[in-house]
């Protein structure tokens, strides 16, 4: 008797047999990552995968050699490598005949910044590929220092005070290379995700999927509340949900009601905005409303 992949949603004949995340993986409790891998496992059911991951908490996970807690073939990358080692893979697939998904599965630390050469220049050359970057906002498996994609106000162990720099916008960068799908999923609409995770899967070329991803470990905040502050981050707008196709038409998926309370609640409940000032009156206006200007649009800090 299989055990359900997501509460509340039974499994399905198509649904794989066997999590891509198993149990004694090394995630903390709560960790958004994990959420964002049996969303993935679920919408890939029997479609037969290899996946690249460099050194960031997602490779830990598997725990110990021998023994592996990934339902799926894993190679363990470096950072640069990631999109690399995909394309080989990618490309030997296509040569064999089969029908092999390749994915990436990067933190931001490997895709906004250690990674970036290879994601850019694999995006460019549109292979085939899914790139899917979960994003913590924070280096947490060296212990949590700031990536390009920590916010504004956010301390971690090497802005103690609080980020100054504001959060880069890859998921702009991305759809400016005029890939045929990049896309944001917020694991608090499921629905939007699955349907967008099928989509990618099934696309050939270049596709870029971004998930907010929850820390409780960096972001100190409480394990259960994850999904919780991705939708506080949605209703905020904080978060845009959306795709674009080919790099030009963009889909917004959910409407945010720019909420100020939501977006207070979501400062509140997060210990690592404690010690900065944060003010949210200019981070409320500071979040783009033009739906069709890609390159503002993403997380917004
Ligand atoms: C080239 C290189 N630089 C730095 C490191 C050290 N390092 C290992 S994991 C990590 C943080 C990765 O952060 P991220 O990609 O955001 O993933 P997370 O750990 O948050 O899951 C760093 C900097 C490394 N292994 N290789
Ligand atoms: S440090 Fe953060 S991202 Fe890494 S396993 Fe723990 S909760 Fe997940």
């Amino acid at each position: 008797m299989l055990e359900p992949v997501l509460e509340g949603m039974a499994q399905t004949d198509l649904d794989r047999c066997e999590p891509l995340l198993r149990p004694g993986n090394t995630n903390c409790g709560g960790c958004g990552m994990s959420i964002a891998w049996h969303t993935l496992s679920r919408a890939i059911a029997h479609r037969p995968v290899q996946i690249t991951i460099p050194a960031c908490c997602a490779i830990v996970a598997a725990g110990p050699f021998p023994s592996s807690a990934y339902g799926a073939p894993i190679v363990a990358t470096t950072f640069a490598a990631t999109a690399a080692v995909a394309t080989g893979l990618a490309q030997a697939a296509r040569l064999n005949g089969e029908d092999t998904r390749v994915i990436c599965w990067a933190g931001d630390g490997g895709t906004y910044d250690i990674g970036m050469a290879t994601v850019s220049a694999a995006a460019e050359r549109d292979e085939d590929i899914l790139y899917v970057c979960y994003d913590n906002e924070i280096y947490g498996n060296t212990g949590g220092q700031r990536s390009s994609a920590t916010p504004v106000g956010a301390a971690t162990t090497t802005t103690p005070f609080g980020k100054k720099k504001r959060k880069k916008d890859m998921v702009g960068i991305m759809a400016a290379h005029g890939v045929p799908y990049t896309a944001t999923i917020s694991m608090a609409h499921l629905d939007d995700a699955m349907r967008k995770l099928r989509y990618a899967l099934d696309l050939r070329g270049f596709r870029f999927i971004h998930i907010l991803s929850p820390c409780p470990t960096g972001w100190k905040s409480e394990p259960a509340e994850g999904i919780e502050l991705v939708r506080l981050a949605v209703q905020s707008g904080l978060y845009a949900v959306y795709e674009i196709f080919d790099g030009d038409r963009v889909v917004i998926n959910v409407q945010p009601d720019m909420s100020k309370d939501a977006l207070e609640r979501y400062f509140a409940a997060q210990g690592r905005f404690r010690k900065a000032k944060v003010d949210l009156e200019q981070v409320q206006a500071e979040i783009p409303r033009d739906p069709l200007r890609p390159t503002q649009r993403g997380i917004l800090r």
